[in-house]
């Protein structure tokens, strides 16, 4: 393969010689050969074999403004310029370190007005969870110590993130700290059987009470939850849930951790997902698009009703990191959030999320294969099934979704398969040509799916 510059590079060889990459099978890997991306702009990546892929997922759920912008460029090397690099532990702080914390202020939902920095979204989640820990010792109750999150939930990969999160093999392989519990998730096309969605919303959240009831309000902390599960599959619940999540916490007296580092700068078309689920929050962790991906970053905002006992009753909190903070970050950070108000991002996510929703149903809805497309904002689901009807799952779970991304990625588009489940979260600044193109290859893929699986599974 060439570089660049013209010299001859094995970077696929020396992948596989020297990196170790983040939730794969390196065996299965190697054997298939690793893609080298090297550059990208827009919506589109390119790749060291010549490739020009339509990014559906932004990066990671991330890259919310598109690539190559060089406002995010500038705001970081004009940073690097006057201050690369201050710390915020000893009584020091930078400029666009405070400058974001009041922006973040003024963007959350009511009540939310401090920030605590780190730099990924698994940081701030464990930030959070200490933090709701350390709020209930400093009020006298130090067995409120439990937390409740969701199965299929995702909390990031630190050991408190991944026994917050619901992902059996992450508990398997020593993500399973004591007193984290999860209930079901809600997942109305899985789980919700002939219950109607609003049904299912309240029976979903009423789980969430039966295990307080049975643990025992005064030894939980805290419910967590992503406004909708994205890693887990883009689970969008009822509407009738978080309205039930909202009283079942306060009742109870259990702090609620909304986890918005998919959710929030605009994805599921409001600022946060906070804000189009009606959720109430004590505590929001975030990430990702708050610069884009272009540099790690995270926050957790917290409420008043919190910061006020951390800030005046806790003394010290014992927590943090040297990169907390970090003025390039948080200066790329601001120039990214401009992007996202100047060319209102925000709205335009809510109407093309009805434009390529409108979009799919026409391309796929009678296709025998697809048992549900669903969406709010630009972030969404295409259901695979074995049968449309009774919206049965396929036997051996994973591998028709695998097939199908595969198909994707042969037809240079970026999906992810969740199980059986096509997730795309395109950046917010697709163009509604790029939206017929993704709809396109990603109707291809499924065709190209359903020719190689229906034989086997008779669809
Ligand atoms: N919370 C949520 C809701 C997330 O989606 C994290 C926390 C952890 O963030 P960091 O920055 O520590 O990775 C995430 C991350 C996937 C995928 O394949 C999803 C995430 C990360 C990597 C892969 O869907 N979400």
């Amino acid at each position: 393969m060439l570089d660049e510059i013209g010299g001859s590079v094995d970077w696929q060889g020396l992948d596989a010689a020297y990196h170790l990459h983040p939730f794969t099978d390196h065996k299965s890997l190697h054997e298939s050969k690793v893609r080298v991306i090297t550059s990208a702009e827009g919506v589109f990546l390119h790749d060291a074999a010549g490739h020009k892929i339509l990014d559906g997922m932004a990066g990671l759920w991330c890259v919310a403004t598109g690539y190559s912008r060089r406002e995010l460029v500038e705001a970081a090397t004009t940073q690097m310029a006057k201050l690369p690099y201050y710390n915020t532990f000893f009584k020091t702080t930078t400029q666009p370190t405070v400058a974001l914390a009041q922006r973040l202020a003024q963007i959350a939902p009511e009540g939310l007005n401090h920030a605590f920095f780190a730099c990924s979204g698994s940081e701030a989640v464990d930030t959070a969870l200490r933090m709701a820990r350390v709020y209930w010792q400093t009020l006298g109750q130090p067995n409120k110590k439990i937390i409740i999150g969701r199965e299929y939930g995702y909390h990031g990969s630190t050991t408190l993130g991944a026994s917050a999160g619901g992902m059996v093999d992450m508990h398997r392989q020593a993500g399973d700290m004591p007193n984290f519990v999860q209930v079901m998730p809600p997942y109305w096309y899985g789980y919700g059987g002939q219950m109607s969605p609003a049904e299912f919303g309240i029976y979903a959240a009423l789980q969430v009470e039966s295990k307080i009831k049975e643990l025992g309000a005064e030894n939980i902390a805290a419910f967590i939850g992503e406004p909708l599960q994205g890693a887990g599959g883009v689970i969008i619940p009822p509407e009738t849930y978080w309205p039930e999540i909202n009283r079942i916490c306060k009742e109870h007296d259990i702090l609620l951790i909304a986890d918005e580092v998919i959710c929030g700068f605009g994805r599921t078309g409001k600022m946060f997902g906070s804000d189009t689920f009606g959720i109430k929050p004590d505590m929001m962790t975030m990430a990702k698009a708050i610069t884009s991906g272009y540099i790690p970053l995270s926050a957790v905002m917290l409420h008043d009703r919190v910061a006020d006992v951390l800030i005046n009753e806790t003394g010290e909190f014992y927590h943090g990191f040297t990169y907390s903070g970090h003025p390039v970050a948080c200066a790329v950070a601001l120039a990214n959030l401009d992007i996202i108000a100047q060319e209102g991002l925000v709205q335009r996510a809510e109407a093309l999320g009805v434009i390529i929703r409108q979009k799919l149903h026409a391309a796929l809805d009678n296709h025998p294969m697809v048992g549900e497309i669903r969406g709010v904002g630009l972030i969404g689901a295409i259901e695979l099934t074995a049968d449309k009807r009774s919206r049965k799952f396929f036997e051996k779970r994973g591998r028709v979704g695998v097939i199908c991304r595969d198909y994707c990625f042969e037809n240079d588009l970026m999906m992810r398969a969740v199980r059986d489940t096509m997730v795309f979260s395109p950046p917010l600044t697709i163009a509604l040509d790029e939206i017929d193109l993704l709809v396109t290859r990603l109707s291809q893929a499924i065709a190209q799916t359903y020719e190689q699986v229906k034989a086997e599974v008779a669809l």
